[in-house]
């Protein structure tokens, strides 16, 4: 056995610090704890995390394949690269616009670094979003309207010193197991209040004091009617609003009555009135997916937002949090993202595009002057045949995406490459599979959602042929713009330092943070300047408030509640919303288990009584305007009448969803669709392709 590394789990967000071990013969993790001293986690892990770490399961990709006579066949780098590199060459030759590259919050910063340095540097398109957009998006976009930066101001160490916690439209205890048990021991601490607001009766709410459950997709409404009642009462705090914050007379001006809020919200103004009350306290409001994937998520986040300056809830022991998902969605962010330079530059900050092409050494005139359109419209230009090729890494877009049918069939109109540790439901549409270490095999950083930077180790090779992420973009890289990287094997350390120093003076400053530092402390917090600071709760200079917005005041905002893109009617009178289960993430990739596994629906009895002709064997099929998918079913009341609760686990459920995106955020409306249930016809969906063998 080799020595215990210090390493950091990449299957969430909390960010446990772990010690890792491998066997010395075949250099496999074998096994993993937590880091008793780790300053985030400080040795708490959850089981999901250590036996995905342990045993990565699923089909692994340990050769690079090529597409020959309309199947996948093993090849070796050197020609899968050379081929990648003439068809990108090709392309870019015609418009750097010809190539669209999709990323991921589940790559260490290197990688991302690597990835935003690649696509805007050398290719110069304005195509390139990551998944983050399918997830915290609308969170990232209202921090920024409402404090003129990225990223929540509080960290782990406000929970235990909040009162009221309001966990808004998320499942922690499913999805941030670590971070739930924080919550429920400060909320049962004293007078602790824990407040769950969402449709369904999930595990989180059941362990509640209380458990609101607005209509879906109604939240900017209750949102609305909570603060209403803060002002009627007279309970907000005017001397915080009145030097900290702008914008305010104009929101409470767009308010609704809090009664026809409530009602559209439909929840009783009595249970608004908890709500209110319970932010007398230092209150947390953190929020999840049924906030943020939704056509009003950045509306609905600022006005959560809004609720925490009205009441004053800012500062230590309260605060806006939003619950990152992916481990390194907030690393991504910071590294290379959509809508800003390293450092959360301003993207048409004319000084910041000088720093960054003279940084990376490629000319100012091929950076992209605007964003692109985020990560769901991306694909709509491959579906109208608007690029040729499309390079996705660590994402999994035929199953993650919403309206995943309409995906399919983008994907399929380009020279698809795809670079993946498994064998995703992408890796079907491939005309490249370039295969990657994953965890416990690659070497980097990553970032947690309260901004802690920790290492990410390597304690095992990587099976067959596969390489470090890192490793394949810089090739990339370096064919299309020589030069680009150092020649790969890349030192991580190095491509660190050179990011790190690309964010100095920034909102986001990592320059004090480095891999000897690391070494010694384990994780530390950005902001940090130097190499001794680290960053706490933010918009705190020496205990005064100042936001990063040109007055630098907090703003209030005014969206009011628009209903849901798609309502129900009389031919699909049900709402499908689409969450997390335990033991099982994201699309599913490595719980398969190669089987056909119909998703299993959670539906009210009520329900299912209401449609008794639509059940077989207790399986039907749920239909939506796009596509339609055999579920087995489980009777559950913890699910409300005329709502269907699907896993997001199985690359089938996104053919029901809907494509509508936030127009700030560009996040997709994933949590409501209208849906009927019918009886079992069963419509075939692609299985895995068999690959020659290798
Ligand atoms: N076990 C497990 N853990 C995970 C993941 C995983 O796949 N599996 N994925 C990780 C990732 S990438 C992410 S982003 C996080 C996500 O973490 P969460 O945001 O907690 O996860 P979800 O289950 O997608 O959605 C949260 C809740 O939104 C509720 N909801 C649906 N519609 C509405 C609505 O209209 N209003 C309100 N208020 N609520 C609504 C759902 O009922 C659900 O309970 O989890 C991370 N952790
Ligand atoms: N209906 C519905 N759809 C959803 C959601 C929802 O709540 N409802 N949630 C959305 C959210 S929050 C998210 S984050 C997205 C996620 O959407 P996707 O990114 O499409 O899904 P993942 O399953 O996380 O895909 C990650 C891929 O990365 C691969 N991978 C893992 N580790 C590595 C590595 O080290 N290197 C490389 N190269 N590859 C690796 C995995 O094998 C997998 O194929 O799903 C979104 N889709
Ligand atoms: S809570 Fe998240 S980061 Fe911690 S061990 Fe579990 S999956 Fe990993
Ligand atoms: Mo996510």
């Amino acid at each position: 056995m080799t020595e215990r590394r210090p390493t950091t789990c990449m299957r969430c967000a909390v960010g446990c610090g772990y010690r890792q071990e491998a066997a010395d013969d075949d250099r496999r993790v074998v096994d993993v704890s937590g880091d008793p001293a780790h300053p985030a986690t400080g040795g708490r892990t959850c089981q999901r995390g250590v036996s995905e770490t342990v045993d990565p399961g699923a089909d692994r990709l340990t050769r690079p394949l090529i597409r020959r006579g309309g199947s996948l066949r093993p090849t070796d780098w050197d020609t899968a690269l050379g081929v990648v590199a003439t068809r990108l060459i090709e392309a870019i030759r015609e418009s750097p616009d010809n190539v669209a590259v999709l990323g991921s919050g589940q790559q260490t910063n290197e990688a991302a670094y690597a990835l935003g340095k690649v696509t805007r540097g050398a290719f110069g398109t304005r195509y390139y979003d990551a998944n983050t957009t399918l997830c915290m998006a609308s969170a990232v976009m209202a921090y920024h309207q409402a404090f003129g930066s990225d990223g929540p101001p509080p960290t782990y160490d406000d929970v235990p010193a909040a009162d009221t916690h309001v966990v808004w439209g998320a499942n922690p205890a499913v999805a941030h197991p670590v971070l739930h048990s924080w919550i429920e021991n400060s909320a049962a601490a004293g007078d602790g209040d824990l407040i769950v607001v969402d449709p369904v009766e999930t595990r989180t709410a059941a362990a509640a004091d209380r458990h609101i459950a607005p209509e879906p997709g109604t939240d900017l409404a209750l949102a609305r009617a909570v603060l209403a009642r803060v002002v009627e009462r007279g309970a907000v705090d005017e001397r915080f609003v009145e030097r900290h914050t702008e914008g305010y007379a104009e929101a409470v001006e767009s308010l609704p009555a809090a009664a026809d809020a409530a009602a559209t919200a439909d929840v009783p103004l009595e249970r608004v009135d908890e709500i209110a009350g319970a932010l007398a306290a230092d209150s947390l409001i953190y929020w999840g997916m049924g906030v943020n994937q939704s056509i009003q998520g950045t509306g609905t986040a600022r006005a959560i937002i809004d609720l925490c300056l009205a009441t004053g809830n800012m500062g230590p022991g309260s605060g806006p949090f939003s619950l990152t998902g992916q481990a390194n969605s907030m690393g991504n962010r910071v590294c290379a993202s959509k809508r800003t330079w390293p450092g959360h530059r301003p993207f048409d900050d004319p000084d910041a595009r000088r720093d960054v092409a003279d940084a990376w050494d490629v000319p100012l005139g091929r950076l992209p002057d605007d964003p692109g359109p985020g990560f769901v419209r991306i694909v709509d230009e491959l579906a109208r045949g608007n690029v040729d090729v499309c390079w996705t890494v660590a994402t999994n877009p035929a199953a993650g995406m919403p309206d995943a049918g309409h995906v399919e069939r983008a994907l399929d109109e380009a020279f698809l490459i795809v670079q993946d540790a498994f064998r995703s439901d992408t890796v079907a549409h491939a005309d490249v599979v370039l295969p990657a270490a994953t965890w416990g095999e690659s070497e980097g950083t990553t970032t947690n959602m309260e901004r802690r930077v920790s290492r990410v180790t390597a304690a095992a090779d990587p099976p067959g042929k596969a390489r470090q992420d890192l490793d394949v973009i810089a090739a990339i890289g370096n064919r299309i713009h020589p030069g680009l990287f150092d020649d790969p094997p890349l030192d991580p350390g190095a491509v660190f330092d050179e990011m790190r120093a690309l964010t100095a003076g920034t909102t986001a400053d990592l320059s004090g943070i480095s891999y000897d530092r690391l070494a010694d402390e384990l994780a530390v917090r950005w902001p940090a300047p130097s190499a001794d600071a680290e960053g706490g709760y933010r918009y705190r200079d020496g205990g005064d408030w100042s936001f990063e917005t040109p007055s630098g005041r907090a703003r209030f905002s005014t969206a009011a509640h628009a209903e849901v893109p798609e309502p129900v009617d009389g031919e699909y009178p049900l709402t499908l919303t689409t969450g997390r289960a335990d033991g099982v993430y994201n699309t599913g990739v490595r719980t398969r288990d190669g089987a056909d596994g119909a998703p299993t629906a959670r539906i009210h009895p009520e329900t299912i009584a209401r449609h008794l002709e639509a059940f077989d064997r207790g399986e039907t099929v749920i239909a939506s305007r796009r596509g339609d998918v055999r579920v087995a079913v489980s009777a559950n009341d913890d699910v409300p009448p005329g709502m269907i609760w699907l896993p997001i686990h199985n690359g089938a459920i996104n053919e029901l969803t809907l494509s509508a995106v936030d127009p700030d955020s560009a996040e997709p409306n994933l949590k409501q669709c209208a849906v009927r249930i019918a009886a079992p016809e069963r419509r075939g969906r692609r299985d895995p392709e068999p690959v020659a063998s290798e």
